[in-house]
């Protein structure tokens, strides 16, 4: 099963924005809904960098959702309080994912533990996402990316988190940033060779957006770059399930990798999984 995670209830995006602003449930709620008949697997939810109190807009936010569906959500944070914050008001039983920890921190070398630590307290669908990246920052090349991914599996494996309750992230950079055009290849790349650190394999995830962010062709840097990450074995994407064509080309791309039956019908069937 491909995991989409919808991105939508991020404060980056006005609506969103305001509706924290303003406690107006009802654009929360909607978006929530939508997203999951859209067929997301996870909500993502990020406060954004706007709200000054973090803690309590994270609590709002998933309290809110809550109130309407029983989606899992993927609480996204760079801060673990945060994330915490939302974990002490979740309703863990559907599942949760913890988005997401480095290896390691200049401040924290026990971060990816710390994540750990908390996903196993919402018992085997506790899950985490797991960025490669550590101490020195975001690396550029495919071998710095997949030591990295290798550190992350070392410290699950040592915590008895079984290895597919990582979702690991090559991380995405925007494709127009200066020199980051070999960007995608070296992640297609790491994709390749991450699948082969553990048994069971880890899941590996993106913030599928952050490609196209700036650039005036979005949704088809988009889709194009999800079809080629799910033929090197991707199964999961933070991204926007309310964009239909991209829905449609991860059926088909699912379908095409022998992942879902082929039917005549196989685009309404991928719908309703
Ligand atoms: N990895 C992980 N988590 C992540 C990311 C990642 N979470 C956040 C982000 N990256 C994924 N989510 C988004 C959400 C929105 C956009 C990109 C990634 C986006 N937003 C518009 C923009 O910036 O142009 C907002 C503009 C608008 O209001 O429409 O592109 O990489 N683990």
């Amino acid at each position: 099963m491909f995991y989409s995670i919808g991105e939508r209830i991020n404060g980056m995006f006005d609506d969103v924005k305001q509706a924290i602003a303003s406690k107006d449930k009802n654009v929360i709620q909607n978006l929530a809904k939508r997203q999951t008949e859209a067929g997301a697997k996870y909500l993502d939810v990020n406060v954004g960098t706007a709200a000054a109190d973090q803690e309590g807009t994270m609590a709002w936010l998933v309290e809110t959702i809550q109130e309407t569906c029983k989606t899992p959500l993927s609480l996204d944070s760079q801060k673990l309080n945060v994330i915490e914050a939302g974990f002490k008001v979740a309703d863990t039983s559907m599942g949760i994912l913890l988005n997401s920890t480095p290896l390691n921190k200049k401040d924290d070398d026990e971060i990816l533990d710390k994540f750990i630590a908390l996903a196993q307290q919402a018992g085997p669908d506790g899950k985490i996402i797991a960025l490669t990246m550590d101490k020195n920052g975001v690396p550029q090349d495919t071998d710095t990316r997949v030591a990295i991914a290798a550190g992350i599996v070392e410290k699950a494996m040592e915590a008895d988190f079984a290895t597919d309750r990582l979702f690991i992230d090559p991380i995405v950079l925007p494709v127009k940033v200066p020199n980051a055009q070999t960007q995608p290849e070296a992640i297609l790349t790491a994709i390749d060779q991450i699948k082969y650190l553990a048994d069971p394999i880890p899941h590996i995830t993106m913030g599928l957006s952050n490609m196209s962010q700036g650039s005036t062709e979005r949704s088809l840097i988009n889709r194009i770059f999800l079809a080629m990450t799910i033929c090197h074995g991707a199964d999961s994407a933070i991204v926007d399930v309310l964009d239909d064509q991209l829905m449609d080309v991860l059926a088909t791309a699912e379908m095409l990798m022998n992942k879902q039956l082929y039917s005549d019908s196989y685009l309404k069937a991928y719908r309703e999984l």
